[in-house]
């Protein structure tokens, strides 16, 4: 039987399992990348393995999340990023140079390859035709050590692209159809493959933005074929020689189905608060809006950005609008600064900010109390964008200017006729923000500031578990309900002790007080627990408070590999109807745990007077890990 594009690159990077339904896969990873925010936890726990330089092919180290340096503490992580990347073999790109995901498909991403990266939007490399991944810092640091990468074997889904986009349609109104007909659940355990005719009509960014999104699906991954404009677009960054073809074969099959007219398709917005909350533009109706944002590694390219350029050109933004544009990297902003269109973006009455996630992750920039947002971004969970009763619509980058110029949500169909953006032949390459590593590693010296605390690590399972349940959530928990970001708390991502104080502040405000003084216990949760970011805070600080299990009705997946890392137990209820017997600060008790886990068994929990089974889905190399209390303890001991 023939080939999907995912199931060739598995088949050449497997280096353990077997690629069949249900089965747990290691792949060898060619390229790794982390970013500023999770990057310090990655390389804590790289240096705690003890390897030396490291074994990828490329590996780089991002600049971009954390670029408000409005203390010691983010300028401390970039000095202590930069010193280990010089150490251990990396690249490092300072900040200034671009969103990680943007540069990395300028400057090093290549078909064929796979890639993992500290950050769940990593599958925007599936635009280029890479089998890119978001993971937990400590996957990365693993694989930057020569260690496979673990998925469970996905399943494999088409979406047929048909026709072509009309005028003013874009790539991010591909991507918002498909969240509204997949769901942000909709691609849990599924990598999702771009196939039909309308595949040769979308520029490699692109695609990059339809792949990138892909993470909102709570899909495995997303890949692109590799072709001609894949060919082209590499030639034009000066990197022709990485260029393969690939494609699926004729007889592939695939698991699910989807189709997307592009010729059919409307401007679309994802209302407040979640990506697949999805209607189209004329449907919301002109409401008032305060700030539009434009930018993100979804819609920052140079295409995007002379979009924008274009239809601001000559006009002047709403009095009542604030306008950001945050290009994704060096090489799209001096473009814009070398074509003149910058000065159009200026003039109009924009406000331009550096080439980082910036607002994206709240990194400044939140909108007035209850105010209205357009951004171009991929998330608008409830508070993300550092203001908790802000109403963030996430749209294309001409619906995001249109609107600015009007002051009102604007289908851009309006605005006559749109302009025709052609890919350069060329991109001038300066890579001068990207710092090579040493020639004599041994004399470099890690350089830690203060603020960078040692990660808390689990405890062997016991025998038997009997704790409260420290909090009970509904669904489709985020992981920035579980740990919020923004310029406040982000630079605290090395500082775990101080982190916790702000653990699910957003749902419940008791809650790190309560874990404390219970001495940790269970969360309990709805379904799709843990979407959202690859942040492996949000299983690091449940381990420093004591979270024992989360129990839940399903995870999402990069988390639960995360609880897993940490050495938390990641149960479901076998029964979903089970969720409703169990309330706050009751005591739930594992009367048997850890030979349960041992043995693969389903976990009882009495809770109660009521005893009910919970399953522990995962592989025996995790079962491992989980006994051992968690994936470094694991490790340490196979290593004796
Ligand atoms: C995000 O978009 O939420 C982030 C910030 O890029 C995260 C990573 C993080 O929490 O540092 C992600 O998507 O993985
Ligand atoms: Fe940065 Fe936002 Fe992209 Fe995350 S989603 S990597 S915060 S731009």
């Amino acid at each position: 039987m023939g080939m999907t594009i995912a199931q060739k690159i598995l088949k050449a990077h497997l280096v353990d399992g077997e690629m069949a339904p249900g089965q747990e896969i290691g792949l060898r990873i060619d390229q790794t990348l982390t970013q500023d925010a999770t990057g310090t936890m990655a390389y804590l726990q790289f240096e705690a393995m003890g390897v030396g330089q490291v074994k990828t092919e490329r590996s780089v180290a991002y600049i971009d999340h954390n670029t408000l340096q409005s203390g010691f503490e983010n300028a401390d992580d970039h000095k202590y990023i930069g010193s280990v990347a010089k150490k251990h073999g990396i690249y490092y790109s300072k900040a200034g140079n671009g969103i990680c995901h943007q540069v990395h498909l300028e400057r090093f991403g290549a078909p064929g390859k796979t890639l993992i990266g500290s950050d769940s939007h990593t599958p925007t490399g599936g635009g280029i035709g890479m089998l890119a991944f978001g993971a937990g810092g400590l996957d990365v640091a693993v694989a930057m050590g020569g260690g496979a990468y673990y998925i469970p074997y996905p399943k494999m889904v088409r979406v047929t692209l048909t026709g072509k986009l009309s005028p003013w349609v874009s790539a991010k109104d591909v991507i918002l159809e498909v969240l509204r007909q997949m769901t942000v659940k909709g691609g849990v355990g599924k990598i999702v493959e771009y196939a039909g005719e309308g595949v040769k009509t979308l520029s490699v960014p692109e695609r990059a933005t339809i792949t990138n999104m892909g993470a909102e699906l709570g899909a495995t991954t997303s890949v692109f074929p590799s072709d001609e404009k894949t060919r082209q677009f590499l030639e034009a960054q000066g990197r022709g020689d990485v260029w393969v073809e690939l494609s699926s074969d004729p007889d592939a099959a695939y698991d699910e189905e989807y189709t997307v007219d592009l010729s059919a398709l409307e401007p679309l917005a994802a209302m407040p608060h979640m990506p697949d909350n999805v209607k189209k533009v004329t449907e919301i109706g002109q409401i008032k809006v305060n700030q539009c944002c434009i930018g993100s590694c979804t819609n920052s390219s140079y295409h995007d950005m002379m979009k924008v350029a274009a239809i601001l050109k000559g006009k002047t933004v709403h009095p009542d609008v604030s306008l950001t544009i945050s290009p994704g990297s060096k090489q799209v902003l001096g473009m814009l600064a070398e074509n003149g269109a910058l000065a159009d973006i200026i003039a109009a009455g924009a406000r331009i900010l550096e080439c980082a996630c910036g607002p994206c992750i709240g990194m400044g920039q939140s909108p007035e109390s209850a105010g209205v947002s357009l951004r171009t971004f991929n998330r608008n969970f409830e508070g993300r964008s550092g203001t908790q009763d802000a109403q963030i619509y996430l749209v294309s980058p001409e619906v995001a200017a249109a609107s600015a110029l009007t002051g009102v949500l604007t289908d851009p169909r309006t605005l006559g006729d749109m302009p025709e953006i052609a890919m350069p032949g060329h991109f001038p390459i300066n890579d001068n923000l990207i710092v090579l590593p040493a020639e004599n590693p041994d004399e470099v010296e890690v350089q830690r500031g203060p603020n960078i605390k040692p990660f808390p690590l689990g405890k062997e399972l016991e025998e038997s578990y009997t704790g409260k349940v420290v909090l009970k959530t509904g669904d489709n928990i985020t992981t920035d309900h579980i740990l919020p970001a923004g310029a406040k708390l982000l630079p605290y991502r090395s500082n775990v002790p101080y982190y916790s104080n702000y653990c699910f502040i957003n749902v419940d405000p008791e809650f790190p007080a309560r874990c404390k003084g219970q001495g940790g216990g269970i969360i309990v949760g709805g379904a799709n627990y843990g979407q959202g970011s690859s942040r492996e805070h949000a299983a690091l600080v449940p381990l420093y408070l004591g979270v024992k299990a989360v129990l839940c009705k399903s995870f999402a997946r990069i988390h639960k590999a995360n609880l897993v890392n940490s050495g938390i137990l990641p149960l479901t209820f076998a029964d979903p109807a089970d969720y409703d017997a169990v309330s706050l600060l009751d005591e739930i008790s594992l009367p048997n745990v850890r030979e349960e886990i041992a043995n693969g068994r389903q976990v009882t929990v009495v809770c109660g007077g009521k005893t009910f089974m919970a399953d522990c889905d995962v592989s025996d190399r995790q079962r491992g890990a989980l006994l051992a209390g968690g994936t470094l303890n694991y490790a340490k001991q196979h290593a004796k």
